[in-house]
């Protein structure tokens, strides 16, 4: 029986060792959310890094790992601190997500750490290649493994392969700038079908393809030596009905069931109904463009003084890649700018920013989007932004207002939104201001059209539009050798 193997970084389980013991759970992330189906069907498998080095681990480690991924139809490959190390924290975090997300100047190019990433890729096709059958689909995730798809072509020429980017693809005129850019796209095209969340990074792919390997592309197919190559996108949705079903079953909830941070937030409600609360969450990540959007709020409560003590930020920011220098330097900025705002406006009974540095259970996660009146998410650049798609779910009286940057993947498809430029504070200001003063009935209308999208293109829908083109392309294959 033909499967489907997925391969990420990361697998959709979180294996972690607390005091020698393993504890292993499943992550919730919308990847693994959306991939469940797709994974649970027939004797499909995932393969992907645990998240411990093979320096922690001892082989009794290693065999109880084994036997408990393997009950979840997961694979690992075995990665050193060394790999994490050039390969994951190097050339993955500090070459490859700035360059693509246009940050220019806190990107290496460091040869060594460009090794690694290769002998890395090469690690993961060697797993791959251990459980693939002819006949199998595979299906590459992501910026971590752009030579995956070559690797495996090469020993297994009549493997379905394909790949989808979950970040932004950059212009020609940055892609250009890096070093090893033949070897990359080349990589790339091992794939039958390269997938983006955007047309624009589609069109960007394809721009590079011509102008560096000088390919010949027809409207989105690439002829590369005796195949076809499609290139689409594939815009990813959430699990919808995760969302909403979370939010019905938190507005109907007892107050004795409610949870601590819900409490907190009622009593907020309480003292002060017309005060309306800003939502923010993202990873520490400096794409996400979190102090640009405190200094924006700053702006906002100069510029409309009137509303101060009537609106408060609460700000989420999930700890990320704290290895990195970038990070920490961004995480020094935040807490500065939080503690600056926070001594310069604060009152007796009101704090302007309440700011989490932490990962939040679920439930909190759903707390937080149920009662929030506005979601301001203003990355820089955003590969798609599913904070975004998250929060317009959980709207089930369809209120509340979602500012966007222009930035992101998502505001390609959420139209109904106000979408800002990150870096225009008046602006940023005044459609706070615009968002606070909206009529409900504008707010449901909008809201309304974007849940309706929403709820229609799922995440269970992208994965299976990617799978159903990438089988047509068989199809395709087989037209194209018959001729
Ligand atoms: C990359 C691309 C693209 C966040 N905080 C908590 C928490 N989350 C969950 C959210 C959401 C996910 O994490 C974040 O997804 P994003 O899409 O916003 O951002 P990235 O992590 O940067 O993801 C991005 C994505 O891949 C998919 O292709 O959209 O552009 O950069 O699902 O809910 N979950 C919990 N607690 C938290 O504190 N439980």
């Amino acid at each position: 029986m033909n499967k489907t193997i997925i391969v990420s970084n990361r697998l959709p389980l979180q294996v972690k060792l607390e005091d020698s013991k393993l504890e292993i759970k499943p992550s919730i992330g919308g990847l693994a959310t959306g991939m469940k189906s797709v994974h649970a069907e027939g004797n499909g498998i995932w393969i992907g890094w645990s998240g411990l080095t093979e320096e922690e681990l001892t082989p009794k480690l290693k065999e109880e790992i084994k036997k408990e991924v393997t009950k979840e139809k997961c694979v690992t490959v075995p990665l050193t601190t060394e790999d994490v190390d050039n390969f994951y924290l190097g050339f993955s975090n500090k070459t490859l997500w700035p360059l693509f997300h246009y940050f220019m100047e806190y990107t290496s190019f460091e040869h060594a750490e460009w090794e690694s990433y290769k002998a890395v890729n090469q690690k993961f096709a060697d797993v791959v290649l251990e459980n693939v059958n002819d006949g199998d689909t595979v299906w590459v995730h992501d910026y971590q493994l752009l030579l995956l798809p070559k690797l495996i072509r090469d020993k297994k020429p009549n493997i379905s392969i394909g790949f989808f980017l979950h970040i932004p693809f950059p212009s020609f005129e940055i892609f250009r700038t890096f070093p090893w850019r033949e070897e990359l796209l080349e990589g790339m095209l091992g794939a039958d079908l390269l997938g983006f969340h955007t047309y624009d990074y589609e069109r960007h792919f394809l721009s590079s393809i011509k102008r560096i390997l000088r390919l010949e592309v027809n409207f989105n197919n690439i002829d590369y030596h005796d195949r076809t190559i499609k290139v689409d996108s594939f815009p990813m949705g959430i699990d919808y009905n995760k969302f909403y079903n979370a939010a019905l079953v938190n507005n109907t909830q007892q107050k004795k069931e409610r949870t601590e941070l819900q409490r907190r937030l009622d009593e907020h409600i309480k003292s002060d109904s017309d005060a309306k609360i800003i939502l923010s969450i993202d990873r520490l990540d400096y794409t996400k463009g979190i102090p640009k959007r405190l200094r924006a709020f700053e702006y906002f409560l100069t510029k409309y003084p009137e509303y101060k003590e009537k609106v408060r930020l609460i700000l989420l920011a999930v700890p990320s890649r704290s290895n990195v220098p970038q990070y920490q330097k961004l995480k020094r900025e935040t807490d500065e700018l939080v503690g600056r705002i926070n001594g310069k406006f604060s009152t007796v009974s009101w704090t302007p920013v309440w700011y989490f540095y932490r990962s939040m259970p679920f439930e909190n996660l759903i707390d937080l989007y149920t009662t929030s009146d506005i979601a301001l998410i203003t990355p820089i650049r955003d590969g798609m932004n599913l904070v975004a798609k998250e929060y317009v779910a959980t709207r089930t009286n369809q209120d509340g207002v979602l500012i966007l940057s222009e930035m992101t993947g998502a505001s390609k498809e959420m139209n109904e939104a106000l979408l800002i430029n990150p870096n225009n504070f008046d602006q940023i200001a005044d459609t706070i201001k615009q968002a606070i003063e909206m009529p409900i009935e504008e707010q449901q209308n909008r809201i309304k059209i974007l849940q309706n999208r929403l709820e229609r293109y799922s995440v269970e829908k992208w994965a299976e539009e990617f799978l159903k083109a990438l089988d047509s392309t068989k199809d395709q294959d087989e037209i194209f050798i018959s001729k």
